[in-house]
């Protein structure tokens, strides 16, 4: 073996954790911001805009839950919420953990389960639980500061990650206690381990939280919330060395305003003429949330047996025989017991997951109105037959088809076991007519002659018979059954009947060619059909009994 100059190593660098990221916009000599969330879509959002980290308000999250900034929501229902927050997110989330929701031993819980959420930090306030929102009332009641250290050592003790990161925020000026309270306090949490301060201040101007900073220096980072000062201009905190700005609320006002202003539009207009070029566009919501990955995800783990069958209806012609029934719509759609006959058929096919489905029409075609059907149209059904209409069909002949006559009803069972041949193509034949004379029957039935007759066996279905003729006048002692006008075929037997048509196209048989006649042409042509063997359980409308017993078969 030889040996030579070892490659250079190119060693990626490890994405930093979400606490080391936080971590690091704390620490950082410039002024970092994090943005308000409260959900799993505005947490998105906030990544999307290109911040780097976001704030979980308490009173954000609890709004949008419906509750007040009382602590109203319990802290497992907030976990909750940051847990989709946290998963959809790649950016860090600065929680805020309000009083800890109870003592040092609450705080211990919470830590653990933040860091187990991939939380980045936690901010507590030294004020008592359940706690009030800062900017409700006067001289709210502060934490005892030995209490509050305490709670501090507990939950830096109770972190899984280094880096994560416990803020301490002071109330002081909030309860109108003063400057010198709010820096004695920021020394002791400081000192209890708190890796930054949050010092908050409901004035209009930022003066005391300034004067607070000034006197603090840099002893740790320091966080800040212009909610109520918002007029000044960010460069002051930059130049005053605060390390982070927290923009506390405002995707939750921004989606106050927006949901009122579109209720109220669609309240009045009773539409969405307006509004739809004003609202994000359901594609947008798809991409936001990531369905490309979920559909590249399917390709590489989806790999289904499970093939889409289409369907076949060959439903053009009128059904003579029903008299005035079809004077003025197709026999298809004749009522059966308060449903035309082809949405019975249709329901059975997409019950069985036939669910794409094409209707040839013919004869009074605009009567078949159904919804969830493709339709093709066959406008010269009364000079042409089934081959014809079925060449109509024929772009959506692909792969597995399931063949029907228009005028057939049947138990979904039959569908299901032509569903499961493995045959190229099957046809469903009603083994009863074995034997039988039809040709006083008075109606044309489609006979079948098999490799041999029904068994009625256990292994009936293993090894199924095959189709060996197909006509209306096969003589009494070859005829195994009648098929009930239901085929299934696989992608090989289309294209086998796709071809069959070719040639009957060719040698001009194709405008009056049966399908018994293509079935016919195919066998001849050496092609195997197998027979799929039924015994009862469907029924035909030709005529008025036919009919008389359709409406008694539901
Ligand atoms: C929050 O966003 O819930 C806060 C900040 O705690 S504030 O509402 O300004 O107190
Ligand atoms: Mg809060």
């Amino acid at each position: 073996m030889t040996t030579g100059a070892k490659p250079a190593l190119s060693i990626a660098p490890t994405p930093l954790s979400k606490a080391a990221q936080l971590r690091r916009e704390l620490t950082s000599p410039e002024l970092s911001f994090l943005m308000e969330a409260h959900s799993g879509l505005s947490a998105k959002i906030v990544e999307e805009a290109g911040f780097r980290g976001i704030w979980a308000s308490g009173l954000a999250v609890s709004a949008a839950l419906g509750v007040r900034d009382s602590n109203e929501a319990s802290w497992t229902q907030v976990l909750e919420i940051l847990e989709f927050m946290s998963d959809a997110t790649t950016i860090p989330i600065l929680v805020d953990g309000d009083t800890g929701y109870g003592n040092f031993n609450n705080l211990r819980r919470l830590v653990k389960k933040l860091c187990q959420h991939d939380i980045a930090g936690v901010c507590i306030e030294d004020k008592l639980f359940p706690k009030t929102n800062s900017f409700i009332g006067e001289a709210q009641p502060l934490a005892e500061i030995e209490e509050f250290c305490g709670k501090i050592k507990a939950g830096k003790d109770s972190q899984l990650d280094d880096d994560f990161s416990l803020i301490a925020r002071i109330e002081a000026l909030i309860a109108g206690w003063g400057l010198d309270e709010a820096l004695r306090r920021a020394e002791a949490y400081h000192a209890a381990g708190a890796d930054a301060i949050l010092i908050h201040s409901k004035l209009a101007t930022a003066d005391e939280v300034l004067t607070f900073k000034r006197d603090w220096g840099d002893r740790c980072p320091v966080v800040i919330v212009p909610t109520m000062y918002y007029e000044t201009p960010t460069e002051t905190f930059s130049r005053a060395g605060i390390s982070m700005v927290i923009w506390a609320n405002h995707n939750l006002r921004a989606s106050i305003s927006a949901m009122r202003d579109v209720c109220r539009k669609i309240y009045e207009e009773q539409g969405l003429v307006t509004i739809e070029g004003e609202v994000t566009s359901i594609q947008d919501v798809f991409e936001l949330m990531g369905n490309q990955e979920l559909a590249e995800a399917e390709k590489r783990y989806l790999t289904s047996t499970r093939k889409e069958t289409h369907g076949i209806v060959i439903a053009a012609s009128r059904g003579g025989k029903l008299g005035d029934l079809t004077e003025n719509q197709p026999k298809c759609m004749v009522d059966i017991r308060g449903k035309p006959l082809l949405r019975r058929l249709v329901s059975t096919l997409n019950k069985g997951g036939v669910r794409n489905v094409t209707v040839v029409r013919g004869y009074k075609k605009e009567k078949i109105d159904l919804p969830s059907i493709t339709t093709v149209d066959n406008d010269s059904y009364d000079t042409t037959g089934e081959a014809y209409s079925l060449s109509r069909a024929l772009p959506h002949m692909e792969g597995d088809c399931i063949l029907s006559y228009g005028d057939i009803l049947f138990r979904r069972f039959i569908l299901d076991a032509l569903l499961a041949s493995t045959a190229d193509m099957v046809l469903a034949v009603d083994a009863r007519g074995q034997g039988h004379d039809f040709h006083d029957a008075g109606r044309n039935v489609d006979l079948v002659s098999c490799t041999r007759p029904f068994s009625g066996d256990y292994l009936e279905e293993i090894e199924p018979a095959a189709v060996l003729k197909i006509g209306n006048d096969l003589s009494s002692n070859e005829v195994h059954g009648e098929w009930i006008g239901l085929a299934r075929t696989n992608a090989r037997g289309s294209e086998i009947i796709r071809k069959q048509l070719k040639v009957m196209e060719k040698a001009g048989k194709l405008e009056t060619a049966t399908l018994l006649d293509i079935f016919s042409a195919i066998i001849d042509a050496g092609h195997h059909i197998a027979a799929l063997y039924v015994t009862g359980h469907w029924l035909d409308v030709d005529d008025a009994f036919d009919l008389a017993e359709a409406r008694n078969f539901t």
